[in-house]
């Protein structure tokens, strides 16, 4: 007998109301863009797993040899009852976490929070089955929206790896910093993954990698809207780029078409015309600095207690109090 348990709170069974509210918005205006958590379907969840594993894509090595060399002292300080994961995954890197928790005799529930059931759902199965006795409660949902449902008892450690927060803006960043700050009480913890500003050409490559995976995985959010919309794009017609913006200090994801083309997308009522070499913009993912980092923290009404990089400084975990 496995504790695990899947919550599918009403708004996220409403997944295609949203994803037609982001087409219809998105590719009505230029530049056009899409949201990049559509690319985590079942196949864009195991696309990216791909990438984890790819020699350019050095972000998850990196946060992975972080981890291993601090859980320990993040299981010390925090003492969490409850590990929340905000857009889990496979959770692969969360074992680290589990296990110092557990060394600690401290842990009881494990949350991960994740948009694509599949990936959520066998991530959830594989941590109950491996960790007996502890209670592991999936909660389906998008963590821009759903914050307010984490269950578990305190203190808890919510953890948000990976360099995901890099997916949004700014301003999404500060609004969703606060929302966990505001479902924290005083005293409770956040990680907080970031991977760092480096040398551009070592960017470009992880976001391009030789064996086309990342644009295999680019190219899937045309998959998911022919699928769920009923779209017939062509994702062959789109080029793959990735772009490096110096004064943003961010990779840009863009689908560039190839050619001039009309897309029909009947269940979001629409029809969309490309002209040739026009890109849409699918994914923002912002590399950071120390000083970003801390002040974005503070300004949530977090503070940063720990700051930990791996060996080559190409990645950041930060430790941080409500
Ligand atoms: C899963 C959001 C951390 O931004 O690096 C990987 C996604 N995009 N390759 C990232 C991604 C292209 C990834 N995150």
């Amino acid at each position: 007998m496995t504790d695990v348990d899947l919550d599918v709170p009403r708004s996220a069974r409403d997944l295609d109301a949203a994803l037609r509210a982001d087409v219809r918005a998105g590719l009505a205006v230029e530049p056009k863009w899409l949201p990049s958590k559509w690319f985590y379907d079942r196949r864009g969840s195991e696309l990216f797993e791909r990438i984890t594993e790819l020699p350019e894509y050095y972000p998850t090595r990196a946060e992975r040899s972080v981890l291993a060399r601090v859980a320990g002292e993040i299981a010390e300080l925090t003492g969490a009852h409850t590990l929340v994961e905000l857009g889990s995954g496979s959770s692969e890197k969360t074992r680290l976490l589990l296990d110092a928790l557990r060394g600690r005799r401290t842990l009881r529930a494990f949350v991960p929070l994740d948009v694509s059931e599949p990936a959520l759902a066998e991530a959830a199965a594989a941590i109950a089955a491996d960790y007996p006795g502890l209670r592991v409660r999936g909660v389906v949902g998008d963590f821009t929206e759903h914050l307010d449902l984490l269950p578990g008892e305190p203190p808890r450690l919510v953890v948000f790896l990976g360099g995901t927060i890099g997916n949004f803006t700014p301003a999404e960043r500060a609004a969703f910093l606060r929302s966990v700050r505001d479902v924290l009480d005083e005293g409770e913890w956040l990680l907080l993954g970031t991977d760092l500003v480096k040398d551009p050409d070592v960017l470009v490559r992880a976001y391009d990698d030789a064996a086309g995976v990342t644009a295999e995985f680019n190219r899937n959010v045309l998959r998911v809207i022919n699928a769920r919309l009923g779209a017939d794009f062509d994702p062959e017609r789109f080029d793959h780029v990735a772009h490096w913006d110096a004064e943003a200090e961010w990779i840009e994801m863009r689908l560039r078409a190839r050619e001039a083309m009309r897309v029909r997308i009947p269940g979001a009522d629409m029809v969309v015309d490309f002209a040739a070499g026009e890109d849409v913009r699918t994914e923002i993912s912002a590399k950071f600095r120390r000083k970003g980092v801390t002040a974005e923290l503070s300004d949530a009404g977090f503070a940063v207690q720990h700051w930990w990089t791996d060996d080559e400084g190409r990645f950041a975990v930060s430790l941080a109090r409500a």
